[in-house]
């Protein structure tokens, strides 16, 4: 894969940097003895006795060792080459496992599975070991992992800043059908895959107050604050695949501050004042597990501040170790905001320029525009972030002067373009008036920088209609979009190790696993028998995979005949995994009313669902409450047998994902039109050759340009059809075949009557804002044409290897090459060696 031997590399390294003795070596026999070592004085365990866990512990510090080391050369070059570089700010990322996407982009896979065959050991089961990274809620913090690891593997002079939470996303756990949250306490047996950097780290300030002071003869403004918190760096090396870049992902994490000395006069004020200064770590102790939903909580916000505080003091400080002059900042630094929920890093970055490196205010201004582009994922323009600005006065009082001051010039400047339309005006303000005074967030991202994204086609049309109409139209020109994808080397390579050999073997090469667009040629073998065998035969043991994993869970057998039909994603009422819970009582109802020989024309399938609920989110509950109890019904039915399973997979995360996706053969995204920004699972699930039952929202608007149609199965109503249809609301009649599902469960049919009554009430005509009723009759003709394609298997196998063909275009590596050419205007930086 690198091209160069190990002596080759070593000469060209001693070169370039002087340096003596470098590289490990991967041999079987080096790898064996590297490992063992870290048994005995890493994990500190007799290297003559160790358990899987210790194993894996060992294993894993084995390849860091060979992280750090792609990483040191990494930094020492780009250090050197002095790029302009892209920052990518996020709140979340869900990193989910790391040793086998390490291995394997690493390009030592296969030594390593030698080396422990050797020692007696398999390396999948020792990757089973290690607990999920799941430092983000969903597709938006799985996005920025995708894209981290297409900037490694592109060589892009790029790092990502984040949080260090202490409890990531919860372990949802089932009870008697309810959802249950226990806390995610990752950190429990270590991180072998971040590097603890004691010596990097910053102040980050608080509270206080903002004074006017004399600074040769000038009046300026300083922040006097009233607490201080200590941002200590951890560092996660990102490899890249197929070259030796490794980037890093650098999380933060807050501890209490030492520059301050504390006065007690007694035992008791000091250890009071101990316990308090304790107090600092909660600001990256937890993740927020509502996606979208915005409460005004000061926790949140300080943590926002936090770690963009500590980025940016990091970044600047980066850039003043070889330039003094900030209008070369632009340049050399791009600043990416994953959301608003960074956007802080304007303000901050002002600040920095305006009160400690003594810039005037329109160059300040000039300088923080040109570096700031700012994506969005919402679709509701009631989903942005607001901020009240007693809070953000409070706990910044000087930042949000400087948010005032820019408003002030911004509504001075859209005056002369548009006259006084004050509806307008107060419209596009970046305060909102009312009883609580507010910042919106997104008014001051999209005033401060240069381009503002979409992530997908549909979401920029959303954008111009809705969500930013009226500075759509005052900046045409800002605005664009930038289509999600998902990394093939974690969704592929990792997941599906049977299909990428299958892949690579009909396709005479690798090289698609770094440029995807290579599996369009697997359409001119869609359906030659030959492949056709090969492809079902891995996809059934990936069926076999995931009915064993199902059959553990939850006690149910399932036959590999039937199709396996998955929605996995976030519990949400536009998500509809209503729709889909109603449909499968449809098809139940139906074949307990059917005739023996009608029953033998049924084709069999298993529904699939699972994803979390939001701790708060009720109707969300219970619907997953819902999913157990009509479960409990079908599973339980000696008329259905294996005609029809329902199961409700626990604790949806990355790792159950890379499970579940390879072994489905229909996957449902189904949301009502308009309401999904992207959505990304969609993309993973054509990549592994499963068919796509849908509506024609975000992404899947686009993979059906890719994969046609009619490879798919396509529903519902369109989005320029849905404000009318909500106009009508109440005269809409939904069908009969609705009504009677929905009677069922509001009769108590699965029980439980009253919990469900609420559920039910949202389905109500007038009521029914996700319109599952008027999409109810097309979704069950969608499902029934997926019935008849898949009892003719050849049929279904060319539409599943036209998926996979089709997928090329939602690989995160093409999302990267347009974000660094068109938004952030970077250029790769590969080390040569
Ligand atoms: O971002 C994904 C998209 O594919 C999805 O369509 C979109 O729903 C998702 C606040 C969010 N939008 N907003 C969030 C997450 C956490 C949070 O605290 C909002 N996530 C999305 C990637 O573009």
């Amino acid at each position: 894969g690198l091209g160069m031997d190990f002596g080759q590399r070593k000469a060209k390294a001693e070169k370039m940097f002087g340096l003596m003795d470098v590289f490990l070596k991967n041999d079987s026999v080096s790898l064996q003895k590297d490992i063992l070592d870290h048994v005995e004085y890493t994990v500190a365990r007799s290297r003559f006795s160790f358990d899987d866990f210790e194993a894996y512990q060992a294993l894993s510090h084995s390849i860091r060792d060979r992280l750090i080391e792609r990483w040191h050369d990494t930094h020492l070059y780009v250090k050197k080459q002095d790029p302009k570089r892209v920052y990518f700010l996020s709140l979340e990322f869900l990193m989910g496992r790391s040793m086998t996407n390490s291995v394997i982009n690493l390009g030592i896979r296969d030594q390593y599975a030698d080396a422990l065959n050797q020692l007696g050991f398999e390396f999948e089961v020792l990757a089973e070991q290690e607990g999920d990274a799941a430092l983000g809620n969903g597709g938006l913090a799985r996005l920025s992992a995708c894209l981290m690891d297409s900037l490694a593997t592109l060589d892009y002079p790029a790092w990502g800043y984040g949080l260090r939470y202490q409890y990531g996303l919860f372990r949802q756990i089932i009870l008697d059908g309810f959802q249950l949250e226990q806390p995610d306490y990752w950190l429990n047996f270590g991180n072998p895959w971040e590097i603890e950097r004691v010596h990097v780290s910053y102040s980050v300030k608080f509270y206080g107050t903002v004074e006017e002071e004399d600074l040769d003869g000038e009046r300026t403004k300083v922040w006097i604050p009233g607490e201080t918190v200590e941002a200590v760096a951890y560092d996660n090396p990102i490899p890249g695949y197929g070259t030796r870049s490794a980037l890093n992902l650098r999380l933060w994490a807050a501890k209490p501050s030492d520059k301050y000395d504390m006065e007690s006069y007694n035992t008791g004020d000091y250890i009071n004042a101990i316990m308090n200064r304790q107090k600092a770590e909660t600001i990256s102790n937890v993740l927020y597990p509502d996606d979208r939903s915005y409460q005004g909580k000061e926790l949140r916000l300080k943590q926002q501040y936090f770690f963009v505080s500590a980025s940016l003091q990091d970044i600047i400080r980066r850039f003043k170790d070889n330039h003094q002059n900030f209008d070369e900042l632009p340049d050399k630094v791009a600043l990416q905001i994953n959301d608003t929920h960074p956007a802080l890093a304007i303000v901050e970055l002002m600040r920095m320029l305006l009160d400690e490196e003594h810039l005037d205010w329109n160059r300040a201004f000039e300088i923080t525009c040109k570096i700031f582009s700012f994506t969005t994922h919402t679709v509701e323009p009631g989903g942005l972030e607001k901020v009240p600005v007693d809070l953000l006065g409070h706990l910044l009082p000087r930042h949000l002067q400087i948010i005032y001051e820019i408003n002030y010039k911004f509504m001075e400047e859209l005056k002369k373009i548009i006259g006084q339309d004050y509806d307008r005006l107060s419209r596009m303000s970046i305060i909102e008036e009312g009883a609580v005074k507010n910042v919106r967030v997104a008014n001051l991202s999209i005033v401060c920088s240069h381009t503002v994204n979409g992530v997908s086609k549909v979401h920029l049309q959303l954008l111009k209609e809705r969500v930013f109409k009226d500075f759509c139209e005052l900046w045409p020109q800002k605005f664009h979009y930038k289509t999600n994808g998902v990394t093939q080397r974690r969704w592929v390579v990792v997941s599906n190790p049977n299909l990428c050999s299958l892949i690579s073997k009909w396709l005479g090469t690798e090289s698609w696993i770094r440029n995807v667009d290579l599996l369009g040629g697997l359409r001119q073998y869609a359906t030659d028998p030959d492949l056709q065998r090969e492809w079902k035969m891995a996809k059934k043991v990936n069926k076999l995979r995931l009915a064993e994993y199902i059959e553990t869970l939850s006690g149910v057998k399932v036959s590999l005949d039937a199709m396996f039909d998955v929605q996995v994603k976030r519990i949400h009422e536009y998500k509809r995994q209503l729709l889909n819970i109603l449909g499968v009582i449809h098809r139940f109802d139906c074949i307990k009313n059917m005739s023996a020989s009608d029953k033998g024309k049924v084709v069999p399938r298993v529904c699939i669902i699972g994803g979390k609920a939001a701790p708060g989110y009720d109707i969300a509950k219970k619907i997953i409450k819902l999913c157990h109890a009509v479960a409990d019904k079908i599973n339980n039915d000696a008329d259905v047998g294996d005609l029809l399973k329902l199961v409700f997979i626990p604790d949806y995360n990355v790792s159950v994902a890379e499970l579940v996706i390879p072994g489905s053969d229909l996957s449902q995204h189904i949301s009502t039109a308009g309401h999904e920004a992207s959505g990304t699972g969609s993309m993973k699930f054509l990549m592994n050759g499963c068919l796509l039952l849908a509506t024609a929202d975000g992404s899947t608007v686009e993979i059906m340009e890719e994969v046609g149609a009619e490879n798919m199965f396509i529903f519902g109503a369109k989005l320029d059809e849905i404000p009318a249809l909500r106009e009508k609301g109440a005269s809409l009649k939904a069908p009969l075949q609705f009504a009677r599902v929905v009677r069922m469960v509001r009769d108590g049919y699965f029980g439980f009557e009253d919990y469900f009554k609420s559920l039910c009430d949202t389905l109500e005509e007038e009521k029914d804002f996700y319109l599952l009723g008027y999409d109810f009759t097309s979704y069950l003709e969608a499902q029934a044409a997926a019935d008849r394609a898949f009892v003719d298997q050849e049929k279904w196998t060319q539409m599943s290897i036209l998926s996979t063909a089709g997928a090329g275009k939602f690989s995160s590596d093409r999302t990267i090459e347009e974000y660094a050419k068109h938004t952030w205007g970077i250029e790769p930086c590969k080390c040569p060696f």
